[in-house]
């Protein structure tokens, strides 16, 4: 599990570090987390990897809406970078893979042509930020391949390449991103899907968000899942959004989730803390289904369906 803070320091040593690494490559591969990509997004990859051919892979999409995560092939598309859904613990990674690497390599080669070198693999880095599933993924492309290519005298000292084809080898340790700092909703992502570390983060705090989503989004698997009664009444409801026929009470909830998971203190009492621990922990494996937190910005509505177009705004993502 990812367990980091971003101080300075890290930082400085994270980029110093993928610096030196994109000196040696032809492509980089960006892994996002599909529910979230852009919270999972660097905010200096296009200049960390200018002239580089690039990959966007749109990782643990079985956590993700199709829908929405197809919505976010597209907005990458349009920015000419492939993108491609992915599970990184299945296999058949390598074939999902190659048609987008080829096509990312395509200028790459061009300009080695250009200058009368001859032909080569494509050096790949797999880039992203702690708990994307780098490693993973670098697993099932090496589980195939195997074969390491051994270090390359004076090019890459010290680094070691997994041959993956005829056509690319790939580094086989993953370029270590940092996320945004300065968007809060950021950070408020990454805690709910559990890819920073919930010392950083305030339980209760965080499981009202969980809440408030599912809620939202997953309302009667939320209500039947721990037995949560529907709201009796809305006058005490503070904000507009509040009101809806999705609106559940967090004390209430709590309290329904110790109760259905015998969470007790020893007087007796509802465990709440606890009841707020499991939430978020059953939400961050899926037991909810699939569930995408954040849409592609001005994404053209009209295809989407009125629920979900709803859903976009309600969930208050960027314009
Ligand atoms: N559901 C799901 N889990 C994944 C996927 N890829 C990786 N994981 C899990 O995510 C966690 C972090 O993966 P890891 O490869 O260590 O991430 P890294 O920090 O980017 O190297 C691990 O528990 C993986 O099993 C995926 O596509 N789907
Ligand atoms: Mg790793």
């Amino acid at each position: 599990m990812a367990n980091y803070q971003w101080y300075p320091g890290h930082m400085t040593k994270a980029r110093r570090m993928i610096e030196e690494d994109m000196r040696l490559v032809d492509v980089v591969i960006e892994v996002l987390d599909a529910r979230i990509p852009y919270a999972s997004r660097n905010p200096d990859i296009d200049r960390l990897s200018q002239g580089k051919g690039r990959v966007v892979i749109l990782n643990k999409a079985d956590l993700a809406e199709r829908s929405a995560t197809e919505a976010w092939i597209r907005y990458f598309g349009e920015k000419s970078i492939p993108a491609v859904a992915l599970d990184a613990r299945k296999s058949g990674v390598s074939s999902s893979l190659s048609p987008a690497i080829r096509e990312a390599s395509a200028s790459v080669r061009e300009k080695l042509r250009r200058r009368g070198m001859k032909e080569r693999p494509m050096r790949i880095l797999i880039a992203g930020i702690p708990n994307v599933g780098k490693s993973t993924l670098i697993n099932s492309f090496a589980g195939k391949a195997i074969a390491k290519t051994g270090n390359k005298p004076g090019v890459t000292k010290g680094k070691q390449w997994i041959r993956i084809s005829k056509e690319a080898e790939l580094l086989d340790t993953p370029g270590l991103l940092w996320p945004r700092f300065e968007d809060p909703a950021v950070g408020e992502h990454l805690a709910m899907i559990g890819a920073m570390s919930d010392d950083v983060v305030d339980t209760e705090t965080l499981a009202v968000t969980v809440l408030g989503l599912l809620a939202e989004r997953r309302g009667s698997v939320l209500r039947g899942r721990y037995a949560i009664a529907e709201a009796q009444s809305d006058a005490e409801a503070s904000s507009p959004a509040d009101n809806g026929p999705g609106r559940i009470d967090p004390d209430e909830a709590f309290a329904a989730i110790a109760k259905a998971r015998g969470c007790l203190r020893k007087g007796g009492e509802a465990d709440t803390e606890k009841a707020a621990a499991i939430l978020i922990d059953e939400f961050r494996k899926g037991v909810f289904g699939p569930l995408t937190i954040e849409y592609p910005p001005k994404e053209d509505t009209a295809e989407l369906s009125g629920e979900k177009a709803e859903t976009e705004r309600q969930s208050g993502q960027r314009k």
